[in-house]
């Protein structure tokens, strides 16, 4: 679902003069995955954390199915199931794996532009007030939806997206339209979208200031803080709250982000877990879906102009769940897709050969130790281009 807030007076600003700070975040990220990797859960109301036996321990996150029943992370185990008896409990998380899935979602998102901030495990902002503006027309909107595909193609679980003109109302957008949704808050309709939120929607407004608010000046929302127009009179009544509150309000805030120096891309991989899958009557093999993985790593690695030095396969055993990786390293950095099929299907006939008891439960095709061919800023054809 799209929501975009315009106003007539949208069309009066120079698209030139936008900034475009996108703040991304996963949807019930631990819970997500947990479905992803056992898809029979899907559209059951599961939990992270806790047990559900002993009744003891809190919920870490939920599924939206979940949440449905008032169920959220923080609340304990016992008062959930009261709220949900049929919740399935995930007592302990696979937390590994969330840093993994985590990982290549945040090389995903850096590829996208230099300025990227992961700022969690589930969350990122990425200013693409250049690419927007020079390449898009000053529309924010299919970049978007570009950066939602690759998420969910590459890893499959979905995110929400909050576009501002700073990373504060970018971050509040995101949380209007969630699990799955892109929200669009053009400079000129700051104040109409904050009007009715709550003040602890503001990022940095933690419950304790929200209480206190409350109790002491009788404010739950911003557009009672709105109600004083002045920053004087917002100080004289907030305190040093007060000015944060005129910035926010103004649409004043971080427009630029020093980026985290440990995000590059480093590696692209493309994976694939089909425990129970059959395709025409048959299970799907290794072999038959190499190929499909092979080109997948192929393509994004075209696009972004990266050569790489090092092909991985990556296999998880259904037996204990361990990985077994085989790597090969290059002395001289290419792009080329045959090279990157001959050496993993050298690596699938080893396992073949040395694990003949063994059922593959997950598979991925993994190319890195990069260099890049050429460093120039992505152009609309490198997301847009021909398949
Ligand atoms: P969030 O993004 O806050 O939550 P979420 O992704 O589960 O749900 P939403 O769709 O509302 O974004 O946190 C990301 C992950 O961090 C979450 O899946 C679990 C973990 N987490 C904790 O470990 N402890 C916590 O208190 C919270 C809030 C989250
Ligand atoms: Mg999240």
């Amino acid at each position: 679902m799209v929501v975009l807030q315009k106003t007539q007076n949208q069309a009066m600003i120079p698209n030139k003069e936008r900034n475009f700070l996108f703040h991304v975040d996963l949807d019930c990220f631990f819970a997500a995955v947990e479905v992803r990797e056992q898809p029979s859960l899907k559209g059951l109301p599961v939990i992270v954390g806790g047990d559900k036996e002993s009744k003891r321990g809190v919920v870490t996150t939920c599924t939206y199915e979940a949440r449905k029943f008032g169920i959220h992370s923080g609340m304990s185990i016992v008062e959930a199931l009261n709220l949900c008896p049929e919740s399935i409990c995930i007592k302990r998380g696979h937390y590994s794996l969330y840093r993994e899935v985590s990982d290549s979602v945040m090389t995903i998102l850096s590829s996208f532009t230099d300025e990227f901030r992961c700022a969690s495990i589930d969350e990122a902002y990425l200013n693409l007030t250049k690419i927007i503006n020079e390449n898009f027309n000053g529309n924010p909107l299919p970049l978007a939806v570009e950066i939602k595909k690759e998420i969910f193609e590459t890893e499959g679980i979905t995110c929400s997206i909050g576009i501002g003109s700073n990373t504060t109302i970018a971050k509040m957008a995101t949380s209007q339209n969630k699990p799955n949704g892109i929200t669009y808050i053009p400079k000129e309709n700051i104040k109409e979208f904050l009007k009715s939120l709550p003040v602890r929607r503001i990022s940095g407004i933690g419950p304790k200031s929200a209480e206190r608010l409350k109790e002491k000046h009788g404010v739950e929302t911003i557009g009672q803080i709105m109600k004083l127009e002045t920053e004087y009179e917002m100080i004289r009544k907030y305190g040093s709250l007060g000015k944060f509150f005129y910035r926010v309000i103004s649409g004043e805030g971080r427009t630029t982000l020093k980026p985290n120096d440990y995000y590059g891309a480093k590696s692209i991989s493309k994976g694939r877990t089909f425990y129970g899958y059959v395709e025409d009557g048959e299970p799907i093999t290794a072999e038959k879906l190499l190929p499909k993985l092979i080109d997948q790593v192929h393509q994004r690695l075209t696009k972004r102009f990266f050569r790489f030095k090092t092909v991985t396969l990556e296999i998880k055993l259904q037996s204990n769940f361990k990985n077994i990786n085989k790597s090969r390293s290059f002395l001289a950095a290419n792009d080329d897709k045959e090279r990157i099929a001959s050496t993993v299907f050298e690596f699938l006939e080893e396992f073949r050969n040395t694990h003949k008891d063994e059922t593959i439960r997950k598979v991925a095709v993994r190319v890195s130790n990069f260099e890049k061919r050429d460093s120039k800023q992505k152009s609309i054809t490198d997301y847009f281009g021909e398949k």
